[in-house]
């Protein structure tokens, strides 16, 4: 059985990682983030990578796609080599431009198969304000103002191109989510119903 994945996008903050969290208590999926995976990477004692993956994020620059699809792959197999059963993915905040879209097509097309897009539109007002709450205690290095500026251009520079090509397909699921979490997950599980 080949990967099904969904990939989960939206801008920073507007409740990609709330949502599959609720998404994995309710339904058979297992939640990827790539930016928890490069936060990961990054504090990984000997990573060649490390300082890198640091000053990308902390400039809300997009990491080259090589680093994140070998991190995404490896927790993809490692899962699925613990469980055959475990093959629904949710990769969270990828692919994010171009280059990420190329690479998860060279080395993942054939391989596993992107069902649909699920996409939380919010405000990037929104946004930003439940990052800077989120900020005060996250620890997070880019969850401050000068860094979520740069986020928030990145986002709209670089991924809404991504959400509207896939939109174009008629991929793309979106949901309102700039309501409070309870009324988001709602359409969320809505959607996943219908999909199945
Ligand atoms: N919150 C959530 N939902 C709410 C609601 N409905 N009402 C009120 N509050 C709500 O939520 C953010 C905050 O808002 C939390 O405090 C939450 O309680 C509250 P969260 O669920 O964490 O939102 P999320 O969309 O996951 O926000 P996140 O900050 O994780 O989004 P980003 O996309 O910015 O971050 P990510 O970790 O994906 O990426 C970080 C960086 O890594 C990127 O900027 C980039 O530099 C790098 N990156 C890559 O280079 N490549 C990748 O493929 C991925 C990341
Ligand atoms: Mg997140």
């Amino acid at each position: 059985m080949k990967p099904q994945v969904v990939f989960v996008l939206g801008g920073p903050g507007a409740g990609k990682g709330t949502q599959c969290a609720k998404i994995v208590q309710n339904f058979n999926y297992i939640h990827l983030s790539a930016g928890d995976l490069l936060r990961e990477e990054r504090s990984r004692e000997g990573s060649e990578v490390g300082q890198l993956i640091d000053s990308y994020i902390k400039d809300g620059k997009i990491v080259p796609v090589e680093i994140t699809i070998k991190l995404l792959k490896q927790a993809m197999e490692k899962i699925m080599q613990q469980d055959q059963e475990k093959y629904n993915f949710l990769i969270d905040g990828f692919p994010r431009n171009k280059d990420n879209l190329q690479g998860w097509e060279k080395d993942m097309e054939g391989k596993a198969d992107v069902r649909f897009i699920l996409f939380f539109d919010c405000s990037n007002e929104v946004c930003v304000n439940r990052c800077l709450e989120r900020g005060k205690n996250s620890g997070r290095t880019d969850d401050n103002r000068e860094s979520l500026e740069k986020r928030i251009q990145t986002y709209l520079t670089s991924t809404r191109p991504i959400i509207n090509q896939y939109s174009k397909q008629g991929k793309v699921r979106t949901v309102d989510a700039s309501r409070s979490v309870e009324e988001v997950f709602a359409d969320v599980k809505r959607i996943l119903e219908t999909e199945g």
